[in-house]
């Protein structure tokens, strides 16, 4: 396919580029033979590697994989790691440690058990991406609205320590009234955290809005993408990156696809900034995993919902039981604001719904340890 005209592939990131210096936490003892890498790509019992020294594949030492308990203990998308340098194995070196997430993205797996399955670890920023139409794979309640799961990706994004931003994009299929109102519409439906979560028109067609979006990622802070299939996250990853690094879904008739992008994976933006992005598959949505989350400081799903919803939170301070569900108990704050019209009953229906699916019985809080 290559006439000789392409543009060479950008050269690898380093360390730095690829958010080292971002990282918080204790500084780890890194043995001799060894070194740091980031996760690119998890595969079924291996994953590749981008360090200092060049792309890697990498397989989990033993002992790591005996101690892990839950599917939390397991290297994933955007973790930091130790490695041997030297080769072991199957052309492999070997994953001998996990360092300690600043953030983990965790969604309930679908399926009838509670389970955890990991989407990033280490995101600065969950980009949750939309478009200015209802879809029907983001289904919308509201004529000009969103999708009606938005607040979900918000609560999981505060909940694991990453900052939530709206990314709505192909704002050039529609008029630039029609994508005001869709903005619009969604800082109302947010309520409080409209003054939180910061909402972006982007086109990853023509390249409105890129600007702001690649700035989100400058000085090696890394922004994971999520939100449904054909909403086209893999585009953006792509203008980003300035290549095209992850497939993205050929132009149907209706401009959508349909999960393009089967696998999770860490995108360096390249330039002497660095930063890098994390693709993510569609999702049909996205429930917060309501367990322990296993980073160092107590945030967690509940955290999170007051923090998505910071005006029902602030008026539950004043409701009469301190374990108030705000539906049909006696001098609730919350339903009383719903009733004297300063809190949408749509904003209560859906914080009610979102606390309905959060499970927050966590089957593996027993085997993790207290920190
Ligand atoms: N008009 C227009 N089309 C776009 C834009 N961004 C993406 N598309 C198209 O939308 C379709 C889906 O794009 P993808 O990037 O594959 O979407 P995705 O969100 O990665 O989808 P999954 O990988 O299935 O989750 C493709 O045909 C893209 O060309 C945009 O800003 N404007
Ligand atoms: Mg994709
Ligand atoms: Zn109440």
């Amino acid at each position: 396919m290559s006439d000789g005209s392409d543009p060479l592939p950008p050269p690898m990131p380093n360390l730095e580029q690829l958010g080292w210096s971002r990282r918080t936490g204790p500084a780890p003892q890194i043995p001799k033979g060894h070194t740091v890498s980031r996760v690119v790509v998890e595969h079924r019992g291996a994953y590749e590697l981008l360090d200092d020294e060049g792309p890697r594949i990498g397989a989990l030492d033993a002992a790591v994989r005996d101690a892990a308990r839950t599917p939390l203990d397991y290297p994933t998308v955007g973790d930091w790691v130790i490695r041997s340098l030297e080769v072991r194995h199957n052309r492999r070196v070997v994953i001998t440690d996990v360092l300690e997430r600043t953030s983990v993205l965790c969604r309930r797996a679908a399926g009838p058990r509670a389970r955890p399955q990991l989407v990033a670890a280490n995101a600065d920023i969950l980009a949750v991406v939309t478009t200015p139409a209802p879809t029907s794979d983001f289904p919308s309640t509201e004529a000009a609205g969103v999708g009606h799961r938005i607040e979900w990706y918000l609560t999981a994004a505060f909940a694991g320590g990453a900052r939530p931003v709206i990314v709505v994009n192909k704002v050039d299929t529609v008029s630039g009234a029609e994508c005001e109102a869709s903005v619009d519409a969604l800082r109302h439906r947010l309520g409080a955290a409209a003054t939180e979560v910061p909402i972006l028109a982007t086109s990853a067609l023509d390249g409105r809005g890129l600007d702001s979006l690649g700035a989100l990622a400058s000085s090696g802070a890394t922004v994971a993408f999520s939100g449904p299939s054909g909403v086209g996250k893999s585009s953006l990853a792509n203008r980003l990156a300035g290549a095209e690094v992850v497939p993205i879904a050929p132009l149907s008739p209706d401009g959508r696809g349909r999960h393009t992008t089967v696998r999770r994976q860490l995108v360096p933006v390249g330039g002497p900034a660095g930063g890098t992005l994390v693709d993510t598959p569609g999702l049909q949505d996205l429930i917060p995993w309501g367990g322990d989350l296993g980073l160092p400081r107590s945030v967690g799903p509940l955290d999170g919902l007051a923090m998505a919803f910071g005006e029902i939170a602030a008026l539950a301070q004043s409701c009469r039981f301190g374990d108030c569900a705000h539906t049909v108990e006696p001098d609730c704050a919350v339903t009383a604001a719903v009733s004297a019209g300063e809190l949408a009953a749509g904003r209560l229906g859906t914080y009610l719904e979102l606390v309905a699916d959060i499970d927050t019985g966590d089957p593996f809080g027993s085997q993790r340890g207290s920190g």
